[in-house]
């Protein structure tokens, strides 16, 4: 039988825009409770508020920067008594900084991108993961990308992020074969998300290009696949997913129409 989320609280970092946020609008339908985690307070509040009004589910917002790794257990062993069994952890924050090649790339953009991409959600995993263990339940949803199987000119960086998050889920995986908790790789294609915005520094036209003359994937897209492996009975784990636009047939080749 499919498995209920009613009543089971996750956490999605990352949760402010993107596939977090649209993880968080599917997951409200389902009656699950929610913490919705980022840095920006404003569009977490948002987003809950909009939750909590149309879908009347049970929201906690935590302005959180998982690059900070005592800011991250400090949290997670101070949420309320009601949030603290978190049944399901959707590991999403994460960023690209810019298309330098190798030998050329600002030293910060490297740290922002090894540091969120890799380390935050290995924090968010050493918090949350030991109290899914002890409860004898748990489900963690990493989100990688194509760009883990595909290393593109001047993404080395953020590829090299991305194939490490892969690792981490095969290692938690193995970590946790003696226990119930299920761990699932999703790696989608292109989404258009605030994503290339962000890589290119807030320019919106060069963001748009990205996904010009092609039909991205949505946030939307992706969470109705982790809303899939979610709901799988408890013996079935949806163990990694490559999800891509149909325009798109690797990091190289997508098909774009003239415009
Ligand atoms: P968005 O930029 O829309 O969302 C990224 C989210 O991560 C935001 O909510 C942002 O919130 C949060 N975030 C970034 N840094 C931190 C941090 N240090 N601490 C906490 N939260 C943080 O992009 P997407 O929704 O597209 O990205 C979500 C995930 O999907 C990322 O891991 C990305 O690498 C991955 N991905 C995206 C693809 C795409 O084409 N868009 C394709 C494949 C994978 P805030 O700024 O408020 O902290
Ligand atoms: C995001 C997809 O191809 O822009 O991970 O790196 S890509």
């Amino acid at each position: 039988m499919a498995e209920s989320l009613t009543n089971q609280i996750v956490l999605i970092t990352g949760a402010s825009s993107g596939i977090g946020a649209a993880c968080a609008r599917q997951l409200a339908a389902t009656g699950a409770r929610l913490i919705l985690a980022a840095r920006r307070l404003e569009p977490l509040q948002a987003l809950a508020t909009e939750i909590q009004q149309h879908q009347s589910a049970d929201v906690l917002t935590l302005v959180l920067d998982v690059r900070q790794p005592t800011a991250v257990s400090d949290a997670i062993n101070g949420l309320p008594e009601a949030w603290g069994a978190i049944d399901i952890l959707i590991n999403n924050a994460g960023l690209s900084r810019g298309l330098d090649k190798q030998y050329e790339a600002p030293l910060d953009d490297w740290e922002a991108m090894i540091d969120t991409n890799i380390k935050g959600l290995l924090y968010v995993t050493r918090a949350v993961v030991p109290g899914m263990v002890a409860r004898g339940r748990g489900h963690v949803v990493n989100i990688g990308s194509i760009a883990g199987r595909q290393t593109y000119p001047g993404g080395s960086v953020y590829c090299a992020s991305k194939a490490a998050v892969k690792s981490l889920s095969e290692g938690l995986t193995l970590d946790l074969l003696d226990t119930p908790v299920r761990v699932t790789n999703i790696d989608p294609g292109l989404v258009e998300t605030e994503f290339s915005l962000v890589r290119f520094g807030g320019d919106a036209d060069r963001a748009k290009g990205v996904y010009q003359g092609m039909t991205p994937l949505t946030g939307d897209d992706i969470a109705d696949v982790i809303l899939f492996a979610l709901t799988r009975p408890p013996h079935v784990t949806v163990s990694d997913l490559l999800i891509m636009p149909t325009d798109q047939a690797s990091v190289f080749h997508v098909h774009r129409r003239a415009q």
